[in-house]
C-alpha cells in the first residue's frame, strides 16, 4: 500500500492551521470585540455593518496552507495570486498567522489586543478594504476586478526562471473575457528562461447568485477543455477535510515535481519545446465548514454562502447563536 503523503501528525497540524485561518477570516467579517470569545458572544461584540466574502475564503485558506507545505518541502520561490481577491480575509488572515502582517504593521500585534485591531479594521472606515489590496503584505494583484489573475501570474514569471506562481482562479472569474483568453499564455512561456505558473481553478460552483458554467459541465468536458488549452489538469474534489488534505498534498507534489521535471529537461537539453504544464482543479463547497443551514435554507455549497452567511443583528437572534 502506498504511504500517505501527510503523516497523521502533519495532517492534524495543517488542519489546525486551516481552521485558525478560517477563524481569523470569520473574525474579520463579524467581530468588533471579544476576539478570542473569552466571554459569551453578544450583539455588541459584532460589527454593526457586515461586509466581506466568506464563500471563497475557506477554499483559499485550504490552498494557502498546502502551498506553504510544498514551499518548505521543495524550498520553492513561490508567490500566491488570488483571482477571487474579494476573499481578502483569507490573505490578511494568513499573513497575520505567519507573522508578516505584524512585521509590516507593528500595531497589529500577535496577541489579543492586536487581534481585536485586525478584526476591527477589516472593511471599516479608516481601516483596510475587504478585497486583497496594495496594503496587504506582498500584494501585486488587486482583488476587486475579476479577470486578470492569470495574466498577472504570467507577467510575474516571464524572465524570472526560479519563480513559481500559484494562481487561484475563481470559476466565476474564469467566465470573464480576460481570464478565458489568459489560459493561452502558456504559449508564450519558455521552460528555459521563464518561471512556471500553477493555475488552481477553484470550482466552488457559484458566482454571487448564479451557478458557474465550468462547475456545471461534465468532468470529461472540463478535462478536455483544459487539455485543449495545453494544460495537464489534476482534480482534487470533495468536502471531507481529512481526505481532501491527503488528496491536495498528493496532487501538489505531483504538480511541483511535474514542473521541476519539465524545467530540468528543458534546461539540461536546451529544449524549448512547449510542454504540457500541470494545473489543479479544486472542487470544494462554497462556504466550506461554515453554517450548513440558516433559517431552514441550505447555505454551505450554495450561492447563499457568497458573502455573509449569517445576518447577525437584533432581528436575527438565532444567527448570533449560530455564529
Ligand atoms: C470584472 C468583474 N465583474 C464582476 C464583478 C462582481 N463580482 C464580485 S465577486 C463575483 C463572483 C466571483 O465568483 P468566483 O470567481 O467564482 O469567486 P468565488 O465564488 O470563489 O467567490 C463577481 C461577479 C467583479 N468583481 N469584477
Amino acid at each position: 500500500m502506498k504511504t500517505k503523503t501527510l503523516s497523521t501528525e502533519l495532517l492534524h497540524k495543517m488542519d489546525a492551521y486551516w481552521r485558525a485561518a478560517n477563524y481569523l477570516s470569520i473574525g474579520q467579517i463579524y467581530l468588533y470585540d471579544n476576539p478570542l470569545l473569552r466571554e459569551p458572544l453578544q450583539l455588541l461584540h459584532v460589527k454593526p455593518t457586515l461586509l466581506g466574502h466568506w464563500g471563497t475564503t475557506p477554499g483559499q485558506n485550504f490552498i494557502y496552507v498546502h502551498l506553504n507545505r510544498v514551499i518548505k518541502r521543495y524550498d520553492l520561490d513561490m508567490i500566491y495570486i488570488s483571482g477571487p481577491g474579494h476573499g481578502g480575509p483569507a490573505l490578511v488572515g494568513n499573513t497575520y498567522l505567519e507573522g508578516t502582517y505584524s512585521e509590516v504593521y507593528p500595531k497589529i500585534t500577535q496577541d489579543e489586543a492586536g487581534l481585536k485591531k485586525l478584526f476591527t479594521q477589516f472593511s471599516f472606515p479608516g481601516g483596510i478594504p475587504s478585497h486583497v489590496s496594495p496594503e496587504c503584505p506582498g500584494s501585486i494583484h488587486e482583488g476587486g476586478e475579476l479577470g486578470y489573475s492569470l495574466s498577472h501570474a504570467f507577467g510575474a514569471v516571464f524572465d524570472n526562471p526560479e519563480l513559481v506562481v500559484a494562481c487561484v482562479i475563481g470559476d466565476g472569474e474564469a467566465e470573464t473575457g480576460p481570464l478565458a483568453t489568459a489560459w493561452h499564455s502558456n504559449k508564450f512561456l519558455s521552460p528555459i528562461t521563464d518561471g512556471a505558473v500553477l493555475p488552481i481553478l477553484h470550482l466552488n460552483g457559484y458566482k454571487i447568485a448564479n451557478p458557474a458554467v465550468l462547475a456545471r459541465i461534465t468532468h470529461g468536458e472540463l478535462d478536455q477543455l483544459l487539455r485543449g488549452y495545453g494544460w495537464a489538469p489534476y482534480f482534487v474534489e470533495g468536502d471531507e477535510p481529512e481526505e481532501m488534505h491527503q488528496l491536495m498534498a498528493d496532487t501538489l507534489e505531483k504538480a511541483v515535481e511535474g514542473i521541476r521535471q519539465i524545467q530540468s529537461h528543458a534546461r539540461n537539453k536546451n529544449d524549448p519545446t512547449r510542454p504540457r504544464w500541470p494545473m489543479i482543479v479544486l472542487r470544494s463547497p462554497k462556504g466550506w465548514t461554515g453554517p450548513k443551514v440558516v433559517d431552514g435554507l441550505q447555505v454551505e455549497d450554495t450561492f447563499r454562502a457568497h458573502q455573509v452567511p449569517l445576518l447577525v443583528d437584533s432581528d436575527h437572534p438565532d444567527h448570533l447563536k449560530q455564529l
